[in-house]
């Protein structure tokens, strides 16, 4: 054992104690969340992963991102960033969950345990970027994560608040020697409005787009960095920000406006149809909407963004005329028009897998273009170095008709506007903007390219989560037993109906979402569903009443 190790334990009982009721808990959905008091010993311990993660991988960088995303003010939560941004590696997943859940008097083994486990040399070079939202408490739990790169004798930067997609992105383009663009706020920012703006050319506004954009930053890090951004615009793009400076996704922000099917609060007095969007408190997830003349709210979630994006490159790449192949990515939320709309009228091949940005990743790594998006609006693209080479080669190709070479020159701009390592609010909403603007579209003239069917998403409270186990993309339930026998039942007699249950990753609740063919049956459909799973799953709390919902 190497004498470092032994600070580990110091560090531990001195500053970042585990106490010894703490119940275990796993590494979920996107890493550890749980109120914000019961994270100290965890970002102490998540300090240290990462810097053992770092020298398993050779020194490179890996991230530790602060954040509770979508969660409320009180949530805190930690995920780890691999080296070219994607999620911690699964296996590893388990070895967080080991770190974390093993007592004070038992951490210095653990780390000894997994450093020979995995051929880790403790007197190696290790560097951790760390970051973090705006919650209150991140800054002292920022503070543990420190100790924790600092027990292990690890380098770390610190990048104070950014958005979750910010450090995905600085620990890329660390590890990729700057190909992948300047590791810092300035060249993230730079990077993005370069390409928004040579893809834009010189006309702000075209058929029925407007530049002017209302954004709800979630009262998170998210308007901040929007209004960094609007300072470089120049007129571009029209950002009027709300929600700035409340209280974290309350009442407000992507998921509360994606669950809940309504206009945040602090949205300001707008004309009907204004353009209007929200992120989520770290700003990885967005979603568009509108509220008609008649006073009715339409959303356009990741479903829509997904197919107006793999539209738009589908037509490109038909454009200069490159051979690669493109496909979709969704998870059991996907609304069934939307997949209907991609597989039939867009002849985009897709894929379903659980929830959870790490899945759809992978799986989109399988074509030259992934697209990628969960209906909460968290998604990318991901091109692949064959394809990129491909688009380079043929916006230079002499033999290429100019149309095809401006086609792929384009398609290379779109990359630059993307950030690849993962789903990022800002970035994809600039890539929504350059689609509507270059097909000169509104959000009406968007949501006429398909109908959606109506669709509800509940939570349940029940005695412990876990009880619910899934498969086939969480489509099916295996536990408890007779479950899914009784959520069969019930979708039979509803027309279009579907629905299916899941424990979230994220929060203490069981997720039931449903769509079926009208908005009452879908809520009907949706109820049963809660309800059976309140009965058979260890509900608590009282049963939902369709009064309630
Ligand atoms: C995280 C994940 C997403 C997932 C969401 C909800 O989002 O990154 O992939 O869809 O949680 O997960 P669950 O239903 O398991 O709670 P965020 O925006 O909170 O980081």
């Amino acid at each position: 054992m190497t004498p470092n190790l032994r600070q580990v334990y110091a560090f531990a009982r001195e500053y970042h104690q585990k106490k010894e009721t703490q119940k275990d808990i796993q590494y979920g959905t996107a890493g550890f969340r749980s109120h914000a008091d019961n994270l100290d010993y965890v970002m102490y311990r998540m300090g240290l992963l990462a810097t053992l993660r770092s020298r398993a991988k050779g020194g490179q960088v890996i991230g530790v991102m602060i954040t509770a995303s979508h969660n409320p003010e009180q949530d805190n939560g930690v995920k780890l960033i691999d080296p070219m941004g994607e999620m911690l590696e699964q296996r590893w997943e388990k070895l967080a969950t080991a770190l974390v859940n093993v007592s004070d008097a038992d951490l210095e083994a653990q780390v000894a345990k997994i450093s020979d486990d995995e051929g880790i040399d403790n007197n190696d070079h290790a560097k951790v970027y760390v970051g973090m939202d705006t919650r209150y408490h991140s800054p002292q739990l920022a503070k543990a994560v420190l100790n924790g790169v600092a027990a292990l004798k690890g380098n770390v930067r610190d990048f104070g608040i950014v958005t979750t997609p910010m450090l995905h992105y600085f620990v890329t383009c660390s590890n990729t020697n700057m190909a992948y663009g300047l590791p810092t706020e300035e060249g993230y920012m730079t990077k993005l409005i370069k390409a928004f703006k040579n893809i834009r050319g010189s006309t702000f506004e075209k058929g029925n787009y407007t530049n002017k954009l209302y954004y709800d930053g979630a009262n998170g890090v998210g308007s901040l960095k929007m209004l960094g951004f609007i300072k470089k615009f120049d007129g571009f793009l029209d950002v009027k920000v709300f929600n700035s400076n409340g209280k974290i996704n309350f009442n407000c922000g992507a998921d509360f406006v994606k669950t809940n099917q309504r206009a945040p609060e602090g949205l300001p007095e707008v004309e009907p149809n204004a353009r209007c969007v929200s992120v989520d408190g770290d700003a990885d997830r967005v979603v568009y909407y509108f509220t008609d003349e008649a006073g009715v709210f339409h959303l356009l979630d990741g479903d829509r963004i997904a197919t107006l994006i793999a539209g738009y490159l589908k037509d490109l790449v038909e454009k200069c005329g490159v051979k690669i192949n493109m496909g979709l990515v969704q998870t059991a939320y996907a609304n069934g028009a939307s997949t209907d709309h991609i597989v039939n009228q867009l002849n985009v091949p897709v894929a379903c897998v659980p929830t959870g940005v790490k899945h759809l990743h992978h799986k989109a790594l399988d074509y030259d273009i992934g697209v990628y998006f969960e209906a909460n609006g968290h998604g990318t693209i991901i091109y692949s170095t064959e394809a990129k080479r491909k688009i380079t080669a043929a916006s230079k190709d002499e033999s290429l008709t100019q149309e095809q070479r401006d086609a792929a020159s384009l398609l290379l701009e779109t990359i630059d506007l993307t950030n690849e390592t993962v789903g990022d609010a800002i970035s994809d909403l600039l890539l929504v903007e350059t689609v509507l603007h270059s097909k000169g579209w509104n959000l009406q003239d968007w949501l006429g390219t398909y109908a959606d069917l109506p669709n509800v998403l509940m939570k349940i409270m029940v005695e412990d989560r876990n009880v619910i186990t899934t498969t086939d993309a969480e489509r099916v339930c295996v536990t408890p037993q007779g479950l899914q026998d009784a959520i069969n039942e019930i979708v039979t007699r509803y027309n279009k109906g579907r629905s299916f249950v899941r424990p979230s990753g994220t929060e203490d609740v069981v997720r039931v979402y449903a769509e079926a063919d009208t908005k009452e049956n879908t809520l009907q459909l949706a109820l049963e569903v809660a309800n059976v799973v309140y009965d058979m799953a260890g509900g608590i709390g009282e049963r939902l009443k369709m009064a309630a919902i």
